[in-house]
């Protein structure tokens, strides 16, 4: 925490009544001088900061954004040890990657409310205007490789239960779509470094649309059309999104780590939108490897579809299109 943060802290600590500068220098050990550049700093970063002739400070308003302090003071969980950004940045996952390559431990997060760069599967676009959430979490699991495909269900159904606890109803659609209705509100990135038996680091992005901005996104050829999550609630504020995802995803990552896929499927197929669906799912080429109606997903997360004959294969990745 710097000093700026402490300062902020202490006003947030005094509920709405005044602070006195000299009590704040005292306390933290700066000069009085030094407390009001940190107070005019706090001010420019959008906080509303009333000074009050011989009482001191008065924090009346916080920025709408998903600041590390703003946040930090929501969370439920314990997973998240370092939350940083809050503002604008090219990606939230290149800026986690890059942390966690250079080491960040587990339960580090890059928040972000506008991203000029954000990326989905595959090279992707995914449009970040401001008024969004835009984070990446590093994540270090002790398994292999081939295990991070569910890891991404995890996740996704993690950011489902985060919306659960701002009252919105998600749905899933397979491998790692959010949606609100049939209407896709947060897209899941994962990336990863790793060793053929060992995975070193799991980078995992989450974007989701809060605000209707003025310009639609362009969609790829056959994209779910964007829903906003200020469809379904009244004027939702960015760091309380922020925080209840990094809930909904904590908690999830520990049910994953601690039992596995096979624990959380009965709960992702209850939300899984395809379900009794006619797909056709398609490889990166765009060639259709399987066609039919979806049965469900099975413990490692692939998807499975029964064909007219009414045979399962079960699909590890793909793009999945509804038929009919
Ligand atoms: C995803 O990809 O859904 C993953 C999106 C992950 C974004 C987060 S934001 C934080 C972190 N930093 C990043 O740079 N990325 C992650 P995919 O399934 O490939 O879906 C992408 C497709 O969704 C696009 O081709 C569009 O058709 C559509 N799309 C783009 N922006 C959208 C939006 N804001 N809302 C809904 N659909 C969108």
């Amino acid at each position: 925490m710097t000093t700026r943060d402490d300062v902020l802290a202490a006003l947030r600590d005094a509920d709405g009544e005044p602070v006195s500068g000299e009590s704040l220098a005292r306390e933290l050990g700066v000069s009085r001088v030094a407390v009001g550049k940190h107070v005019s700093a706090l001010r420019d970063a959008g906080y509303g900061i009333e000074a009050l002739a011989g009482a001191g400070y008065r924090l009346v308003s916080a920025p709408d954004a998903p600041l590390p302090v703003e946040v930090a003071a929501l969370l439920q969980t314990a997973l998240w040890v370092d939350l940083r950004g809050g503002g604008a940045t090219g990606s939230t996952n290149d800026d986690a990657r890059t942390l966690a390559r250079a080491g960040a431990p587990e339960g580090t997060a890059v928040l972000a409310s506008e991203q000029t760069g954000g990326r989905g599967r595959l090279g992707r676009t995914w449009s970040s205007p401001p008024g969004g959430v835009y984070l990446s979490v590093v994540l270090r699991p002790v398994v292999a490789p081939a295990q991070v495909a569910s890891l991404a269900l995890a996740v996704a159904l993690g950011v489902a239960r985060g919306f659960d606890r701002l009252g919105a109803d998600a749905a899933l659609k397979w491998p790692n779509d959010v949606l609100l209705g049939e209407r896709k509100l947060a897209g899941v990135l994962l990336e990863m470094g790793a060793e053929p038996d060992r995975v070193e680091w799991v980078v995992a992005g989450i974007g989701v649309n809060v605000r209707r901005p003025a310009e639609n996104p362009a969609l790829a050829p056959g994209g779910l059309e964007p829903v906003y999550l200020s469809d379904a609630l009244t004027a939702p504020l960015l760091a309380p999104v922020a925080a209840a995802l990094l809930d909904g995803v904590a908690e999830a990552y520990a049910e994953w780590t601690a039992h596995g896929f096979s624990a959380m499927r009965e709960e992702y197929e209850r939300r899984h939108r395809l379900v009794g669906r006619h797909v056709a799912v398609r490889d990166l080429a765009g060639t259709v490897h399987a066609e039919g109606v979806v049965a469900g997903v099975d413990d490692e997360g692939r998807l499975l579809v029964r064909d007219a004959g009414g045979d399962v294969t079960p699909v590890t990745a793909g793009e999945v299109s509804l038929r009919g």
